[in-house]
């Protein structure tokens, strides 16, 4: 039987276990990156583990997220990353460089290697052929230490593109027709494997858009053959060396095929607040609009900013929206700043905002009240973008333009204007200058840590009996963006628990914080998908600092369910979901841990007087990490053979 593309990556890397949907498999890392906002966490993860340098084959330090620097905190955080990043052999990308995804696509991504990142949208680099992953900090710690990334064998799924875009539809409507059908569930567990005679249509960014994107349905990782493009895409970042041709055997099997005809599609639009929510732009035409923000690791290419720079060529941005651009890197913005570009798009109105994450996760450029945002980023999640009360959409760089033209929301096709058609420069404005290489004499080098980095907090080993309440009962498809917030007021806490514990779930449910504190912890019960979105693992440590001992569950998202194990939180899943509705919160709950061995978990609701039953979400290692309090405890315990 042969092999698809994913596979022949998973073969290639794997030292445990078996490629069986659902085994539990470790495969080899040849490469991590992590963000600043994630990162500070990795960094102090890292030297918990007593490693002097990376073993992987190259590490990446981006800062990205915190770029505001409102106070001291972000800025003795860069110090920080940018010092252990030195000492331990880690490249370090400066703010200002570019988003890490789109910078690590442009100077990094090779296919056919490994690539574990500390940001759920690591699978980017699927659009050049990289088996890349998303996973929590410590996990890329562990990778960075030479460790293999321990995961569930996914399902792979071959995603069948046939046709060509029709002029005015782009990759992000081919990513947000997949969300459409598929939901934000629908990729759980699974990798999405692209391939068809329409993958030859494609750019390399275009397929990072889309793979990008894969982080919303919740797959595992999402990828691209590696091809001629793929190979041009190179060549122009003078990297054709890293070149390797990629693509699945002829006889391949897969466990799903779902096929798209790209000529088929129209400009789809996704409403608030969640990514899948998605109809078709004509649907919502006429809908006024406030702002629109073009950026974002998702849409923030050369060919996407060059394609509303056409778009708006000779216009002006309507008087009514506030419209900004976010260029997803340095050479990027180096590269349109060359080729006239951003002459059109300045003199057209657009505000030029830095090379960074910024208003897509709320630092800055927040909609006004009640405000209709645009934005052709990949996550439209209450209160993400700094107003709670704001209708975020998510859409494609040309339906974007069409709005700061029309003022309104705007099928792109109905402007009557010329279709743009990319041309890959020869060679890209590569300028490596932000990107500092590692000492060479790590014993030279001085890690800095200013007052806002705390240690992070450690965890007790499980107890045979726990008994507490319920703090909070909630519903489904909750994101880590609803457990703890980002934004310009909770980021730059990232280093420091007990401060951004204080934020717990504060977007629905302010009090969380005071009944955490005044109960001394308790549990969690969520319903299907809990904790879908970000990589984030505060959205653990910080429930962890507040004694939350096990959250009860439908169903939980992957990155989300190794962060719970990796802090010693015990996921529970309820066996029958219609038990779901037996629990109110504030209900007080006994946990009979001791058959935990056996994945044998007795609940008991006192208050109801009844026994729920669940299941421990699992596996072996897990179930020792979670005895242990967590993957660090566990990790120190082995080296002391206990
Ligand atoms: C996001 O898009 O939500 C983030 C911010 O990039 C996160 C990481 C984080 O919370 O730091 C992610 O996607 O993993
Ligand atoms: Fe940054 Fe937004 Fe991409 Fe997350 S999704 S890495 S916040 S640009």
């Amino acid at each position: 039987m042969g092999l698809g593309i994913a596979k022949k990556i998973i073969k290639a890397h794997l030292v445990e276990g078996e490629m069986k949907k659902g085994e539990t498999i470790a495969i080899k890392i040849d490469q991590t990156l992590t963000q600043d906002a994630t990162g500070t966490m990795v960094y102090l993860e890292f030297m918990a583990l007593g490693v002097d340098r990376v073993k992987t084959q190259l590490s990446v330090s981006y800062v990205d997220h915190n770029t505001l620097q409102t106070t001291f905190r972000n800025a003795d955080d860069h110090i920080f990353l940018q010092t252990a990043a030195s000492k331990f052999g880690v490249y370090f990308s400066r703010p200002g460089n570019g988003i890490c995804h789109q910078v690590h696509l442009e100077r990094f991504g090779a296919p056919g290697k490994t690539l574990l990142g500390s940001d759920s949208h690591t699978p980017t680099g699927g659009g050049i052929g990289m088996l890349a992953i998303g996973a929590g900090g410590l996990d890329v710690a562990l990778a960075m230490a030479g460790e293999p990334f321990y995961l569930t064998m996914p399902e792979i799924v071959k995603v069948e593109l046939s046709g060509k875009l029709p002029p005015f539809v782009s990759a992000k409507d081919v990513i947000l027709e997949l969300l459409r059908r598929l939901t934000v569930k629908g990729g759980v567990g699974k990798i999405f494997e692209y391939g068809g005679d329409g993958v030859k249509t494609l750019s390399v960014p275009e397929r990072a858009t889309i793979t990008n994107m894969g982080a919303e349905l919740g797959a595992t990782s999402s990828i691209f053959p590696s091809d001629e493009n793929t190979y041009q895409f190179l060549k122009a970042q003078k990297r054709e060396r890293d070149f390797v041709e990629l693509e699945a055997d002829p006889d391949a099997e897969y466990d799903d095929i779902i096929k798209i005809n790209l000529s088929d599609l129209v400009p789809l639009i996704a409403k608030p607040h969640m990514p899948d929510n998605v109809v078709p732009v004509e649907e919502l035409e006429g809908t006024k609009v406030h702002q629109v923000a073009i950026g974002s690791c998702t849409n923030s290419s050369l060919k996407d900013i060059m394609t509303v720079a056409h778009m708006l060529k000779g216009k002006r941005v309507h008087p009514n929206v506030s419209a900004a651009l976010v260029p997803g890197s340095r050479q990027i913005l180096k590269e349109i700043s060359r080729n006239g570009a951003l002459e059109i798009l300045v003199s057209a109105g657009v505000r030029i905002l830095e090379s960074a994450c910024g208003p897509c996760i709320g630092m800055g450029f927040a909609p006004p009240s009640k405000g209709v945002s645009l934005r052709t980023f990949n996550r439209n999640f209450l209160g993400r973008s700094g107003t709670k009360d704001a209708s975020v959409y998510l859409v494609s760089p040309e339906t974007a333009a069409a709005a700061i033209i029309t003022g309104e929301i705007t099928d792109p096709r109905k402007l009557g204007l010329e279709p743009y058609v990319f041309e890959l420069p020869e060679e890209f404005a590569i300028d490596d200058q932000m990107i500092l290489p590692p000492a060479p004499i790590p014993e030279q080098v001085e890690i800095i840590m200013g007052p806002n980095i705390k240690p992070f907090p450690e965890n007790e080993p499980l107890k045979d009996k726990i008994k507490g309440e319920v703090l909070i009962k909630v519903g489904d498809d909750i994101t880590t963006d609803h457990i703890l917030r980002g934004g310009a007021e909770v980021l730059p806490l990232r280093s420091n628990i007990p401060e951004i514990s204080k934020y717990v779930f504060s977007v629905i449910d302010p009090d969380f914080y005071r009944r955490a504190k005044e109960k001394g912890g308790g549990f969690i019960v969520g319903g299907e998908n809990y904790g879908q979105g970000s990589s984030r693992e505060h959205a653990a440590i910080a429930p962890m600092y507040l004694g939350i001992k096990a959250v009860l569950a439908k169903s939980f998202s992957r990155i989300h369910l190794a962060n719970l194990v990796n802090f010693g939180i015990l996921p529970l899943v309820f066996e029958n979901k219609e038990d779901y509705d037996k629990i109110d919160q504030g209900d007080v709950l006994e946990i009979d841990t001791t058959g935990i061995d056996k994945f044998d978990v007795k609940v008991k609701n006192i208050t109801k007087g009844i026994e729920i039953k669940v299941k421990p979400k699992l596996d072996e290692r897990g179930v020792k990490m979670i005895k242990a309090g967590g993957v660090l405890p566990y990790i120190k315990n082995k080296r002391r053979g206990k």
